[in-house]
């Protein structure tokens, strides 16, 4: 067999079924390898930023590992920003990046497609990487990445295969070289569990924070907030992981308008179970938190990086919650009443956000009638999007996707499109502002070619609307930059072949997304929208 096919054998053994990618001379013998692999799909996207935006999509909506395929050089710099993405978001995508034969990419001739230190370049937004230096090391680097997908916080890998390894004739018994690759994730120490525990038992004000790094321990955590009677605020990433409309959940606590922080700021001692405590959690570090926080994360750099731990717990969510509940149930919880009024917050809050912008609270709660909690909902940076998140009520975690790390416009529609590829079963929802959905929007010809009924929703203020906001706010009647001419968006969803429509209000939005889930194909719908001031202005 070859290296491509020995790339591609231990893929599937590790349950890959689709594959995102551009084909080029430096990876035609992977597409080779792939012709003969029926149980792998290969979708063909318009630039290999689609194609990791689609990768990380297809694994926000499965839970597992998504892969995309690229050529050296541009593809690998066309990928990159959205490999950054899912690295902020700790989204496990793996990146085959193909490259020069091995005996070429040392040397810096400036050969075609060769970019001088492609290590360096992936090195910022991967966890990890390797190029082999022999074919038959292929398939130990592919067991090497998904081990630390699994193991380690779920950031980015990349693979970089030399052109001469892929072709390269390798004996099928390396298929049988399985390495023990089942290191575990470091098991919580059960001296930490009893800390925490005795910790919150002594609690007067005590809070749950959960983040995006804790949503396979949802189903305990659940358990937890119920014997417990303990308040919960969700981070953007974190949202759903207990029912936002839980009579002890907050919600989700981002962005500065939102209430949440109150409950930071008073509580004695804070149980932050995967989170990182970053800008939007904490108002851009601005929340006076004095309690004692007991913080528990996979990744021992987050630990008391930017909030002081009194308890650091290096380990996984699940384990974590599963052993506090053991704790809890042999030796009874202690914990009261809750000590805030937790519904009282939430109504506060959603009143706060719907006077800011009404338009947005009044789109996103529409949607929420209209789509049953198991879809999934991508979101672009938009006023629309932005405003409406905390209107949006998720009773299932990871239904609800923000590019919350790196921020990057562009993002919805095709991780959308990854979605739903994934999940046929469900409804996949892109909600973008007309700036952003054009940083993509050519990847309505993947979503035709690949006849997926992903609906597209355009927010239209014919402007980077929130930015054109905030530089009024900043600099009074001093716009520049910022106000856009935008295409006509129906005839552009029509041009590629998607169905395209208009409604003259962002209120009718809810029920053209209705009408549109029946569609066998892309729907694009079009709303004329506001400009609000974006929330991050108080
Ligand atoms: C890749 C990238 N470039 C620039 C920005 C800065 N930015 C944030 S929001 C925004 C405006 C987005 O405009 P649009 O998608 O139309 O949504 P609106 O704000 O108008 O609702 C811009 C330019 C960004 N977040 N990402
Ligand atoms: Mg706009």
């Amino acid at each position: 067999m070859t290296g491509a096919q020995l790339l591609v054998e231990r893929l599937k053994a590790h349950g890959i079924d689709t594959i995102f990618g551009i084909p080029g001379i430096h990876n035609l013998a992977i597409y080779d390898a792939l012709l003969d692999e029926p149980a792998v799909h290969v979708v063909t996207t318009r630039d290999e930023r689609g194609a990791a935006h689609m990768a990380d999509g297809h694994a926000r909506a499965t839970g597992r590992p998504g892969v995309c395929l690229t050529v050296p050089g541009p593809g690998v710099t066309n990928a990159l920003t959205a490999i950054g993405e899912a690295y902020a978001d700790s989204s496990p995508v793996l990146m085959l990046a193909s490259q020069l034969s091995t005996g070429t990419v040392a040397k810096d001739r400036e050969d075609f497609h060769q970019l001088r230190d492609t290590e360096a370049v992936l090195g910022s937004v991967t966890q990890w990487g390797s190029r082999p230096a022999r074919a038959e090391e292929i398939g130990r680097a592919v067991d090497e990445a998904f081990c630390r997908f699994e193991n380690a916080r779920p950031r980015p890998c990349y693979l970089d295969l030399p052109l001469d390894l892929l072709s390269a004739t390798v004996d099928p018994a390396v298929l049988d070289d399985r390495p023990d690759h089942t290191r575990c994730a470091p098991s919580v120490p059960l001296a930490d569990v009893q800390r925490a525990a005795d910790a919150l038992r002594e609690a007067s004000l005590p809070l749950l924070v959960i983040g995006g790094g804790a949503w396979k321990a949802a189903a305990s955590l659940r358990e937890l907030v119920d014997l417990l009677s303990i308040p919960v605020v969700m981070t953007s990433s974190g949202k759903g992981v207990v029912a936002e409309d839980h009579p002890l959940s907050l919600g989700d606590g981002w962005m500065v308008h939102q209430l949440g922080r109150e409950a930071l700021e008073q509580a004695d001692v804070i149980l932050a179970i995967g989170v990182r405590f970053g800008p939007l959690t904490t108002s851009w570090w601005t929340r006076r938190i004095s309690g004692k926080v007991i913080h528990v994360d996979i990744d021992p750099t987050e630990i008391g990086k930017h909030t002081p731990a009194g308890i650091g717990i290096v380990g996984d969510a699940k384990q974590m919650a599963e052993a506090l509940l053991v704790q809890f149930r042999e030796r009874g919880a202690g914990v009261r009443r809750p000590w805030l009024d937790v519904v009282a917050v939430r109504d506060r809050r959603r009143a706060a956000i719907r006077e800011r912008a009404p338009e947005a609270v009044a789109t996103l709660e529409g949607l929420r009638r209209v789509l049953p909690d198991e879809s999934l909902v991508f979101n672009d940076i938009n006023g629309i999007a932005c405003w409406g998140a905390g209107a949006f009520v998720c009773r299932r975690p990871r239904t609800f996707h923000y590019p919350i790390g790196f921020g990057c416009l562009g993002f919805a529609f095709p991780a959308a499109i990854g979605a739903k590829l994934a999940r046929p079963d469900v409804p996949v929802v892109a909600l973008s502002g007309d700036g952003g959905f054009l940083f993509s929007g050519h990847e309505l010809a993947t979503a035709v070619q690949e006849r997926v009924p992903v609906v597209a929703v355009i927010f239209n203020d014919h402007a980077y609307g929130t930015i054109k906001a905030d530089q009024n706010f900043r600099y009074p009647n001093r716009s520049i930059g910022s106000d856009l001419r935008s295409p006509d968006f129906v005839r552009y969803a029509e041009a590629f072949g998607a169905r395209g429509c208009r409604v003259d209000s962002v209120l009718k939005v809810p029920d053209a997304v209705l009408a549109a889930l029946e569609h066998d194909g892309p729907t694009l719908i079009e709303a004329p929208c506001p400009q609000a001031l974006p929330p991050w202005i108080e």
